[in-house]
């Protein structure tokens, strides 16, 4: 029999050997890996739990909650508040930080995270996901303000998701390659499944909400026209195209095998740099694809070297297949191409 290797165990010899996973972040990792799930254990039951449908509410981005956006975020709060490894959390579905209430210790990390991603599938029984991102506190004293949290990617401590689909998946990196655990539902327990995770440099995949198209700005749309074009074209090959409206689950799709995603910048809204967030969706995404040898940039620059100027910040996003993604930037960087301003 194969031998089996628990998240616990990978944590707890990546320590050992490594020494790069100190143990506020162990707990913290697995602390959110069990919040992620009894999510898991939510979204399962659907309508049975009674969870499914909207909550009559709206975030601080205007956009109606579901009861599972609000379910997944108390989850993730309640997890995290009390085990002195954090300092504060950030949520989408928070207008402002939570800081640990001063009846609990705190921890040296803070934690951001969308804790379901993909809400427009969660009534459709299509995968969704929650995703998360690391930051360390700087500087010893209690109090955390939202400032602290303005931290270009390039320093989180750790990054991941879990996806909800047919398997229950959590992908992780501590900055040392990615890791994925399949969630074993008869033990309870996350199955090491895959180390050392590598996005193939070329792919012949792409993934955009194409109804968009006529708001593209013209590298974007250069970039789609010339896939499109297929073997005759300029590419000299045919592409596919996937676009399942949860990022958690187009990026499974590209850590396993390959693909390039774009939620471009675009001119429904031209003051707004993008659809999805800077700080809890692209910068943990751009994390995982980077060490898996992927690329991730806004089309001009790589997303973790970006400066978040507010919380909830957007940002354009093209991240995947290296070879693709540098292709699109270049589009980008050639003359004429309009810079999205950050918000
Ligand atoms: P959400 O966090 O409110 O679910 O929004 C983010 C999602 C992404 O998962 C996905 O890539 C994108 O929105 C889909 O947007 P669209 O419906 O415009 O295609
Ligand atoms: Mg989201």
């Amino acid at each position: 029999m194969t031998k089996r290797i628990s998240l616990t165990q990978y944590l707890v010899e990546q320590q050992r050997e490594h020494g790069h996973i100190p143990g506020q972040l162990r707990l913290l990792i697995e602390v959110v890996a069990r919040a992620c799930k009894r999510i898991a254990i939510a979204v399962n039951k659907g309508a049975l739990g009674e969870v499914l449908g909207s909550a009559g509410s709206e975030n601080v981005q205007g956009e109606v909650q579901k009861k599972l956006d609000i379910i997944s975020n108390e989850v993730l709060i309640e997890a995290n508040e009390w085990g002195g490894h954090l300092a504060a959390m950030a949520s989408e579905e928070m207008d402002d930080i939570h800081v640990v209430p001063n009846r609990y210790p705190q921890g040296e990390y803070m934690l951001l995270f969308d804790p379901l991603d993909g809400s427009s599938n969660i009534d459709v029984n299509v995968s969704i996901g929650t995703i998360f991102s690391v930051l360390r506190k700087v500087g010893h004293n209690r109090g955390v303000s939202e400032e602290d949290f303005l931290q270009p990617g390039k320093f989180q401590a750790a990054a991941g998701y879990c996806v909800y689909g047919p398997q229950t998946t959590l992908v992780l990196t501590v900055g040392d390659g990615v890791a994925m655990f399949t969630l074993d539902r008869e033990t309870g327990s996350w199955v090491l499944t895959s180390e050392n995770v590598q996005i193939p440099a070329d792919t012949k995949e792409f993934a955009i909400n194409m109804s968009n198209m006529r708001h593209w700005d013209t590298p974007v749309k250069r970039y789609i026209d010339e896939c499109l074009e297929g073997k005759d074209g300029t590419r000299g090959k045919d592409f596919n195209m996937r676009w399942i409206a949860s990022m958690v689950a187009d990026v499974h799709r590209i850590l396993t095998r390959g693909g390039v995603f774009l939620y471009p910048w675009d001119k429904r809204e031209p003051a707004k740099p993008g659809k999805l967030r800077l700080m809890y969706e692209a910068n943990p995404m751009a994390f995982l694809v980077e060490q898996a040898g992927g690329l991730a940039t806004n089309g001009h620059q790589r997303i973790m070297d970006l400066q978040p100027t507010k919380l909830h910040e957007r940002v354009s996003v093209i991240l995947g297949s290296k070879n693709e993604v540098q292709r699109v930037t270049s589009y980008h960087l050639e003359k004429g191409a309009e810079t999205p301003s950050q918000d």
